[in-house]
């Protein structure tokens, strides 16, 4: 079986066990993502992780060496009966974990020296359930927290699956809700948007500064039709001025977004009124356009849709498809992103904290890929293919099949993927540098559930 297909499967006997199948199918009982952390919480971004692996009686860490400063520990039960993970000097402790939970647990400012870990379930330290992680300045030790040390297979085979087990894991906050509004007596649809920076947990247990638009990354979706008039007003209450730029939307020039050309910066404190009529079906976005380099990448970016675009993608995708009633059940909207505070994403999370989609045999769905990062994504879903009906918003007069489209830093992509086989299918960005790492996969990777 090669990589791709060892993926499937273990993505599919996770999910099975999720779906609560998983007693039948594999035996196994209660695959649990529970995320959150028992230690101290709140920002550990830069943490290293260290991937703890659970079981009668031994308390397995990799990697076996860490450098001085904050670490993540992602705690995995693999045993048959409950265990806890603590580090008794910190009185940092998780709950107690059933067979097959798992967990994070942060613990801020380890200094120089042997850090002794253990469970705490009476007896179990006794019978061997003790670890010491070494704690050094030595460069070999850096490079062994960044590469993952120097695993044998089966370790490496114990901590992908222990990170796998943990999708879809549970985080703080999340992005991409419908955005709604108040109509004005003249007439306007008014968005009230707070620029603002959140604490911003992009996978269990890490924790960076966001910088959202109402608590949000992505920012939420704002909907609205042709003809529409709309009136956002933008409150910046960032540590630094900030504008609004509507990307792909037939705004009036001053509207734009670009200071100081079109409107003057808007500094912390102050409100920013943008106001335009709907012009034209889009799949837009709006993000920053000051100090963008890092103020997007951080979080301040969201879409825009003008228009049903369930419908204009199946008034062009209908004829070509195995579509059961030739109407799309779902519609996703997926913000790549791969630098900032945020870093390699799909819609504000890394794996194993993205989230599923599911579809039944017969459905579609109508995905607009939009790239706020900095470098192009190949998305692949596994199967089926996607027939791709708009760039940018606009249909294309020639709509093409794909399963691994490019999508530049700027550009949207409308797909229509119609669910064809049950199974769970992998979906992720195809650089692989961007969805796997020596501990699991990672970053841009989620999956469709075809049932
Ligand atoms: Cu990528």
């Amino acid at each position: 079986m090669n990589a791709e297909g060892t993926w499937t499967k273990s993505i599919i006997a996770m999910m099975l066990s999720i779906m609560g199948l998983g007693t039948m199918v594999l035996g196994v009982v209660g695959v649990i993502a529970v995320a959150g952390s028992d230690g101290e919480s709140g920002t550990s971004q830069g943490a290293t992780q260290v991937q703890v692996h659970l079981s009668e009686f031994a308390v397995e860490m990799m990697p076996p060496a860490v450098p001085p400063g904050d670490v993540t520990f992602i705690v995995h039960n693999g045993g048959t009966v409950d265990h806890n993970f603590a580090v008794p000097s910190f009185g940092a402790r998780t709950k107690n974990l059933q067979p097959g939970e798992s967990t994070s647990l942060v613990v801020k400012g380890i200094t120089e020296g042997d850090l002794e870990v253990i469970c705490e379930i009476v007896g179990h330290d006794a019978a061997g359930m003790k670890a010491t992680l070494a704690v050094s300045t030595s460069t070999e030790v850096s490079q062994l927290a960044t590469t993952g040390g120097q695993m044998t297979w089966q370790q490496m085979d114990a901590m992908m699956e222990a990170v796998a087990k943990q999708f879809p894991a549970k985080t703080e906050g999340s992005g991409n809700s419908e955005l709604g509004y108040s109509t004005s007596t003249d007439g306007y649809k008014v968005f009230d948007l707070v620029a603002k920076v959140i604490s911003w947990e992009v996978e269990p247990g890490k924790f960076v500064d966001g910088w959202s638009y109402n608590g949000q990354i992505p920012a939420p979706i704002i909907r609205v039709n042709t003809g529409d008039k709309v009136r956002i007003n933008l409150k910046n209450e960032l540590p630094e001025s900030t504008s609004l730029h509507l990307h792909g939307i037939r705004v009036p020039n001053a509207m734009d977004g670009v200071d100081p050309y079109t409107q003057p910066a808007i500094k912390p404190g102050e409100t920013f009124v943008y106001e335009f009529v709907a012009q034209e079906s889009s799949v837009g976005m709006y993000h920053s356009h000051h100090n963008a380099q890092v103020q997007v990448p951080n979080g301040l970016a969201g879409a825009l849709l003008i228009d049903d675009w369930k419908t204009i993608a199946m008034d062009v995708a209908r004829s070509r498809l195995a579509d059961a009633d030739g109407d799309a059940e779902t519609e996703v909207v997926m913000v790549l992103n791969d630098s900032g505070n945020i870093g390699l994403s799909l819609n504000g999370k890394s794996f194993p904290a993205t989230t599923p989609y599911a579809l039944a045999i017969g459905e579609s769905m109508v995905v607009h890929y939009f790239n706020e990062g900095n470098t192009t994504h190949p998305m692949h879903l596994h199967q089926p293919s996607g027939l791709v009906v708009a760039h940018d918003g606009k249909v294309m007069e020639k709509p093409f099949w794909a399963d691994t489209l490019n999508v530049a830093p700027g550009e949207r992509w409308t797909v229509v993927y119609t669910a064809l086989d049950a199974g769970v299918w992998a979906w992720h960005c195809h650089i692989l540098t961007h969805a796997e790492t020596p501990e699991g996969m990672r970053y841009m990777v989620t999956a469709l559930i075809v049932s």
